[in-house]
This record gives structure tokens, C-alpha cells and sequence, in this order.
């Protein structure tokens, strides 16, 4: 059984990661009506990635017997000043998140829910992962600087990384 310290830190989380879908959803629809759609398909693969850490979370309560609460949503960013601008702030939010999922660790550390320990290293290990995509992208949008051909090639290749989900 879940404490209710936990419990409600859980419901917090499955919050945290619906902005983050909806944040990413946001980012895409900018490099969409910036004529990126390379961009514009990885951050929306990025959103759906992020609807699935929020079902982990969620279906992980229900498996625990907890009770589901779902919290508004805060308004996403919708101005970017430029495709770096875009990444910048995808970084400052995953760091953010490793954050939430570590201080969450913490908690479960305190309240001896080693069950919770063990989904959550599923996250820890994940953030890295996006913190470490995030920065390296950052660092080829700075290299672009002003080359149009460079752009249209890092766009291309972030496109490839994306399934096209058009049709769905
Ligand atoms: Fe992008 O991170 Fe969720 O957890």
C-alpha cells in the first residue's frame, strides 16, 4: 500500500509529465509553422514519449491499489525566440523533471517503499538519457549558426528519427 505522502507526490508526477507532453506538443506546432517539420516530428514523437512516462506512473498507482487524481494542467509556452530557444528550454525542463523524479526518490527512500524505489530507477536512468540528447542537439543548433544548408540537414535528421504519425 502506497502512504498517502506517496501517493499524492505519484498523482503530482503524472501532472508533471501531461505539461511535459503538452509543452513538447507546443514546441512542435512552433517548428511546424516555422517550416521545420523535421523538428516539428521529433518533439511530437518527444510528447507521446511523454504521455507514456505519465501512463507508467499512472498505471503503477493503480497497480499499488492507489486512487488516481488528475490535476490541472498549467497553459504550455507558445513564443520561441528560434530552434535553439526551443531546445534550450526542452533541457532547463527535463532538468527540471530530473529534479521532481529524484526528490520523489528521496521520498521513497524515507517512507521505505522499495517497490517505488525500483519503478523509479526506470526514470532516473531515462533522464539522463534526455538531458544528454537535449545538450547534445543544443550544441549542433549552435554550430548551425546562420547556415541555412546545416539547418535543413539537422532538420532532415531529427525527422528521421521520428515515425511519421500523420495519419493518426
Ligand atoms: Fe522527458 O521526461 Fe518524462 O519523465
Amino acid at each position: 500500500m502506497l502512504s498517502d505522502k506517496m501517493l499524492s507526490a505519484l498523482n503530482e508526477q503524472i501532472k508533471e509529465e501531461l505539461f511535459s507532453e503538452y509543452l513538447y506538443l507546443s514546441m512542435s506546432a512552433w517548428c511546424d509553422a516555422n517550416d521545420l517539420p523535421g523538428m516539428a516530428s521529433f518533439l511530437k514523437l518527444k510528447s507521446e514519449e511523454e504521455r507514456a512516462h505519465a501512463m507508467k506512473f499512472y498505471n503503477y498507482i493503480l497497480d499499488r491499489d492507489g486512487k488516481i487524481t488528475l490535476l490541472a494542467i498549467d497553459k504550455p509556452q507558445s513564443e520561441f525566440n528560434s530552434f535553439l530557444d526551443i531546445f534550450e528550454n526542452q533541457l532547463k525542463h527535463e532538468q527540471k523533471i530530473t529534479g521532481t523524479i529524484h526528490k520523489l526518490y528521496a521520498l521513497s527512500v524515507e517512507e521505505k517503499d522499495y517497490a517505488t524505489q525500483v519503478m523509479l530507477q526506470w526514470f532516473i536512468e531515462e533522464q539522463v538519457e534526455e538531458e544528454k540528447e537535449a545538450k547534445d542537439i543544443i550544441q549542433q543548433c549552435k554550430k548551425i549558426g546562420d547556415n541555412e544548408s546545416a539547418l535543413f540537414l539537422l532538420d532532415d535528421r531529427l525527422g528521421s528519427q521520428a515515425p511519421n504519425t500523420e495519419e493518426n
